[in-house]
């Protein structure tokens, strides 16, 4: 329904649509996690002066920094320029994303009362997110908009860590502990998410991305049981919308099939698992990745031959979208982002 809010360019043609819908596609697609504001100067000079949060405000800064790595790059698709956070700074919660740390929150959940605090998501929290999009899609013209949303799993960490988490301790205590606040805290972030990803879609987003980076501190079973029915719901309610939904974390490979269980049409797989074995466990659907991010910093030609082993494995999915196998690292030379992609692309298929 929302999805026919907007009127888009013919997409019909996209690499990176056709490759997550598993469509034959004229080159393999790509395009890089954080792509956006991590290492192009260009990015630096526009940020200067202004705080992280308040960028992922400002429309215009908006469209310049997600339309950067596409001018420079040419990748397959352009990733909104945001963060996961960002939705929950928008409904109220007093929170700030500190350069060279991350979201830090003030007051961190633990009670059934904090969840209760936290309002849900309306259109009316977000009227910058929905003029960026518009602008955005106005901007690209065959270039597809990708729109994502955390998924509740990494949402909760920083809510109830207060702050970036190596173990996720405090968060993994209340999923085993406290139930009734476990249940309600991520029935809470997965409408917030489901919500924003919904106000991307209408002004005119392409395909959306729910992150789970931090998925991969679970097992299985405390998946199964305690995080994938409120990512299911995150990803059925992007269902509703048309898009095809990619569905990621990081160190994932024991989770890989239940991520696609979930409601996945693409599968983000990390660098650690190749696509050979990544490939069978999603089974008809397509992935994402998984060049090691650091593969960057070596020689072109030992980087170029290790991506083409990842076109090559990926031949064997539904789809493949190449990637990195998480983001970019903020050291990264663009000038190398920028053959690897022109190798992609002209990569045989
Ligand atoms: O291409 C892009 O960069 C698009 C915008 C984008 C995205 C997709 C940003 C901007 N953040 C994200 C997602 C995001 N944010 C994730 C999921 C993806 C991933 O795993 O990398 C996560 C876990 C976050 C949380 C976050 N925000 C962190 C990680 C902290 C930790 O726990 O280790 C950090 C450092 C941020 C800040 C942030 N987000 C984005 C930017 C450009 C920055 C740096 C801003 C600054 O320092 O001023």
């Amino acid at each position: 329904m929302a999805a026919t809010e907007t009127t888009r360019p013919d997409l019909s043609g996209s690499a990176f649509l056709r490759a997550a819908r598993g469509e034959p596609v004229p080159h393999t697609p790509v395009w890089f996690m954080r792509q956006a504001g991590r290492s192009l100067p260009e990015y630096l000079k526009v940020r200067e002066g202004t705080g992280m949060l308040e960028s992922c405000m400002d429309p215009g800064l908006v469209v310049e920094i997600t339309l950067q790595p596409v001018r420079r790059y040419g990748v397959d698709a352009a990733i909104f320029f945001s963060d996961i956070v960002l939705p929950l700074k928008a409904v109220g919660v007093d929170l700030d994303i500190k350069p060279g740390v991350g979201p830090v929150v003030a007051r961190p959940v633990r009670t059934l009362a904090d969840v209760e605090a936290i309002p849900d998501l309306t259109p009316e929290h977000v009227p910058f997110i929905s003029q960026a999009v518009r602008g955005l899609v106005g901007e690209l013209g065959s270039t597809p908009l990708i729109g994502f949303a955390g998924a509740p799993f990494t949402v909760a960490s920083y809510l109830v860590e207060g702050g970036p988490s190596k173990e996720h301790a405090k968060t993994k205590a209340m999923m085993f502990g406290a139930p009734d606040v476990w249940d309600a805290l991520m029935r809470k972030i997965a409408g917030i998410s489901a919500a924003y990803l919904d106000v991307q879609v209408a002004a005119g987003a392409s395909a959306v991305q729910l992150f789970d980076s931090w998925a991969g501190a679970l097992t299985p079973a405390d998946y199964a049981a305690h995080v994938m029915p409120h990512s299911a719901r995150v990803l059925a309610a992007a269902g509703e919308l048309g898009v095809p939904r990619i569905h990621f974390g990081v160190g994932t490979s024991n989770l890989l099939t239940l991520m696609g269980e979930a409601g996945a049409d693409v599968v983000g797989v990390d660098w650690r698992t190749p696509l050979a074995s990544a490939i069978p466990q999603v089974g008809d659907r397509g992935v994402q990745g998984n060049l090691d991010p650091t593969l960057v910093f070596a020689p072109t030609d030992v980087m170029t031959a290790r991506a083409a082993e990842v076109i090559e494995a990926g031949r064997a999915a539904k789809g493949h979208i190449f990637n990195l196998g998480h983001g970019v690292i903020p050291s990264t030379d663009p000038d190398q982002l920028k053959r690897l992609t022109e190798f992609v692309q002209s990569y045989p298929v």
